[in-house]
């Protein structure tokens, strides 16, 4: 097919609540989202960069440069045989994967809109509806934590997952798992601990924690096979997985037991699929994690988590819980934890093109 203009745009979101993780705090999702038409039809693919270099080293502003600059003009006036050709085409830039992603997702929101099947099925998936977690960022104090935790327990999570930094971590771990003896429960680190701290880890071991995610730097793979070797509770990998090739090396080296696959920071779907069958073949549970998406990320994440390698719960809770009104319809909603997968075609939501009008910042159009 031949991909004729692309629009680009930097969107702003108010979040209902503010979100802390141990790298910083937010209350607005600041993202760019791309649009490749072709012969009539829309690809839509959001961009998991965020404003700031915190997360990940891509920001909403090296990505819009990326875009703009190299990746772009690898499809707009052109013809293109598949989303692998997009991949091929674009493999000499290194890095800037957020980038890369979001024209990878658009690609294949657009090829599976033309062969009119639905992003899942075209991607592999099987099943009907994921199972869904939340994420909950550092609350003050461990009692807004538990009463946090209450409402998504009683909503019908499948997973709660707490966001942990050094100093408050066990004591709120502890207050939860006394509170909910019996739920799933996981933390996130996001890399904010060293084996120099990694006695509180340790001191995790007896809540029953499903895995610690992220615990150590995200660029060292050893000091997690390390850390594993002393601690009973499994090591999920999220920021350390950038491709395939990493997946592969975290697995050998024991580094971790369980991989959360997020589409943007691995590259795209493509990569996303080859980590699946990595982990698929070395019997490594997934999951797919979350970004605070709006609805054309959400749909994208839904659509790789139906997947029959994705068997634990994702992040990609409801819509709702995140914006008063987002820019897909139907809202992807989660109902007793159970997210459905769109069975129309591409990711399977509409762009509510009056609502984005309201939350774009600015718009930039390609054509060649
Ligand atoms: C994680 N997400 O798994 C990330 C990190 C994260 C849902 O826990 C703005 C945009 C703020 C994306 C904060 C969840 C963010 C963000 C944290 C992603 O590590
Ligand atoms: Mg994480």
């Amino acid at each position: 097919m031949r991909v004729e203009a692309a629009i680009l745009r930097h969107v702003e979101m108010p979040l209902k609540f503010r979100f802390r993780t141990s790298f910083g705090e937010t209350t607005t999702k600041s993202f760019l989202l791309l649009e490749l038409l072709s012969s009539g039809l829309s690809g839509w693919g959001e961009c998991v960069a965020e404003e700031g270099p915190f997360y990940s080293p891509e920001t909403v502003g090296t990505a819009g440069h990326l875009l703009e600059r190299f990746l772009l003009p690898l499809v707009v006036g052109r013809e293109i045989a598949s989303p692998g050709e997009f991949e091929a085409r674009a493999a000499r830039v290194r890095g800037n994967r957020m980038a890369k992603a979001a024209v990878e997702t658009a690609l294949r929101d657009l090829f599976a809109k033309a062969a009119g099947v639905s992003l899942a099925r075209a991607l592999g998936g099987t099943r009907t509806s994921i199972e869904v977690g939340v994420s909950l960022g550092i609350s003050p104090t461990a009692v807004g934590m538990v009463e946090n935790v209450r409402k998504h327990v009683s909503e019908g999570y499948r997973r709660i997952k707490l966001k942990i930094e050094p100093g408050t971590d066990v004591e709120r771990v502890k207050a939860v798992r006394e509170a909910f003896p019996d739920i799933a429960l996981t933390v996130d680190a996001n890399a904010a601990y060293t084996l120099e701290t990694a006695h509180l880890l340790r001191a995790l071991d007896p809540f029953g924690l499903d895995y610690i995610e992220q615990p150590l730097h995200h660029e060292d793979l050893v000091a997690h096979a390390e850390l594993a070797r002393t601690l009973r509770t499994p090591i999920c990998l999220d920021e350390s997985i950038r491709s395939a090739d990493d997946a592969r090396a975290a697995i050998t080296l024991g580094a971790c037991r369980v991989i959360n696959v997020k589409i943007g920071r691995v590259g795209g779907h493509g990569e996303a699929l080859r980590i699946h069958e990595i982990a698929t073949k070395a019997g490594v549970p997934l999951w797919c994690g979350g970004m605070l998406e709006a609805g054309v990320g959400r749909a994208q994440n839904v659509a790789v988590a139906s997947l029959p390698g994705f068997v634990k719960p994702g992040d990609t809770s409801s819509s709702s819980r995140y914006f008063e009104e987002d820019i897909v319809t139907p809202p992807l909603e989660a109902t007793n934890g159970l997210m459905p997968v769109p069975t129309g075609p591409g990711i399977g939501v509409e762009v509510r093109r009056d609502v984005l009008d309201k939350v774009t910042l600015s718009r930039k159009e390609f054509h060649l």
